[in-house]
């Protein structure tokens, strides 16, 4: 309750301060009214809004920044945000800052790619996932078991495909600057520890906002209901959900374990997830500014990748310490289970995952063996 009334004073806030008549174009996210957004928030007018609205002098900054994210405080998207502020600070003496806000404090991750597109945040990161209510092109990541291991997962995202993808939303307001990550996704729940795809017949699981995700949960015969991140908590301490599914980061920093008794180290999924800026706030950065945003995001990244390591290995065991029942199935019969989103979802159409992605995503993996 709290971070909402927070989060509608920020936009108010941001609204009130900086880019006049934003809240009229709430919904609508138009390249034009981004382009208005943007050309409001560089140059002094940001400056003076955002400090105000982050509650503290930002000293002789010509361009605050502010970012959102889903997350708490303490998880690797924020560290890597906060990496990212304390290097542009850095390279341009000051004159470029950014403030990070977690937890849903300024939106759900929708919220966030809409804000940047409306202009009222310059930054953020999110899963690809819910990417999928505006473009096609990350699609690819939402295929169940396309990659086995972390290491695949990051010599694709960080190679030609990748880095076409990670760009493929630059003309739509979302300009990519890198990779950071959320990583293999487990599921969690109350009802018994999964095992096999049948376990989770009847569970009703939360899911992101995203199609792909719903229907491998279907096969599997749970019953998804897709949610914003912010509203999950909650859900499964009502009991409205018995079960929701994210990377062990996520799952101990948001203390789930206060809410759930098992984790099924299930690994279906990895969530990749591009960092973006504002495009137009972007272009109107004089060129030696973008430079040192685009280097401070590029040198972030390896930080921000270390810390999901990290965070696996601690963040499990916090879980378990803190008496959540840990098991690791096979991976096969998932596999199995879930393999006809592959023939559903790899064809050419709206929704679907290209066909040219998808072989270019594989010819990266083929090559690594
Ligand atoms: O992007 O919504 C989710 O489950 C995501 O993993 C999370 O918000 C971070």
């Amino acid at each position: 309750m709290k971070k909402r009334v927070l989060a509608i004073a920020m936009a108010t806030l941001l609204c009130a301060g900086v880019f006049a008549g934003c809240g009229s174009d709430k919904g609508s996210a138009s390249k034009s009214a981004a382009a208005s957004g943007s050309a409001a928030a560089s140059g002094s007018a940001a400056a003076s809004g955002s400090a105000a609205a982050s509650g503290e002098a930002t000293g002789e900054a010509e361009y605050a920044m502010i970012a959102g994210t889903s997350v708490p405080d303490s998880h690797p998207y924020m560290l890597g945000m906060n990496k990212i502020g304390e290097l542009v600070k850095e390279k341009t003496n000051g004159a470029v800052t950014l403030d990070a806000f977690g937890n849903s404090q300024l939106g759900s991750e929708r919220d966030l790619i809409e804000g940047l597109q409306l202009g009222s945040l310059q930054m953020t990161c999110v899963s690809t996932a819910p990417l999928a209510g505006f473009t096609d092109s990350f699609l690819v990541f939402d295929l169940p078991f396309i990659f086995e291991t972390t290491e695949q997962a990051r010599t694709v995202l960080d190679s030609e495909i990748g880095m076409e993808i990670l760009h493929s939303v630059d003309d739509q307001g979302l300009k990519g600057l890198c990779w950071f990550e959320n990583g293999f996704r487990n599921v969690t729940n109350n009802v018994k520890p999964i095992t096999v795809p049948d376990d989770l017949k009847g569970i009703k699981i939360r899911t992101m906002e995203n199609q792909m995700h719903m229907a491998a949960f279907q096969i599997m015969g749970a019953d998804p209901t897709p949610m914003a991140m912010g509203d999950v908590f909650t859900a499964l301490q009502q009991g409205t959900i018995d079960a929701q599914e994210n990377p062990v980061p996520i799952i101990a920093t948001n203390k789930f374990q206060e809410v759930q008794k098992y984790i099924s180290m299930t690994g279906h999924l990895f969530s990749p997830t591009p960092v973006f800026i504002a495009s137009d706030y972007y272009d109107a950065l004089p060129a030696e500014y973008q430079t040192a945003v685009q280097e401070a995001a590029d040198e972030a990244a390896p930080y921000q990748r270390q810390q999901i390591d990290e965070q696996n290995v601690s963040g499990l065991e916090e879980l378990t310490g803190d008496g959540m029942e840990a098991n690791e199935p096979e991976k096969a019969p998932f596999q199995e289970a879930t393999a006809p989103i592959y023939d559903q979802y790899i064809k050419d159409g709206a929704g679907m995952v290209s066909p040219d992605i998808y072989q270019r995503v594989e010819d990266v993996l083929a090559s690594m063996k």
